[in-house]
């Protein structure tokens, strides 16, 4: 079944942060579901861990170009 993670996210500035790493999270395997809040720097993401890993997501928000880690 799917999972939800929390990630804290640092570095995003604009809502244009926002939408751009939602559209990144979204868009990757395994990936259900993407929220991004900008006031609390968290991200929640639904995903299947048979697919992608909560590392292998904040990987991704990495090389999105923030600082990610994991909030639970
Ligand atoms: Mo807004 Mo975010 O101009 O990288 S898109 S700061």
């Amino acid at each position: 079944g799917f999972l939800v993670g929390q990630f804290v996210i640092r570095g995003m500035t604009c809502a244009a942060c926002v939408n751009s790493l939602e559209g990144i999270l979204r868009k990757l395997p395994g990936v259900k579901r993407a929220i991004v809040a900008l006031a609390t720097s968290l991200g929640e993401v639904e995903y299947d861990p048979s697919i992608i890993s909560k590392d292998e997501i904040v990987n991704a928000i990495e090389d999105a170009g923030f600082e990610a880690s994991l909030a639970q």
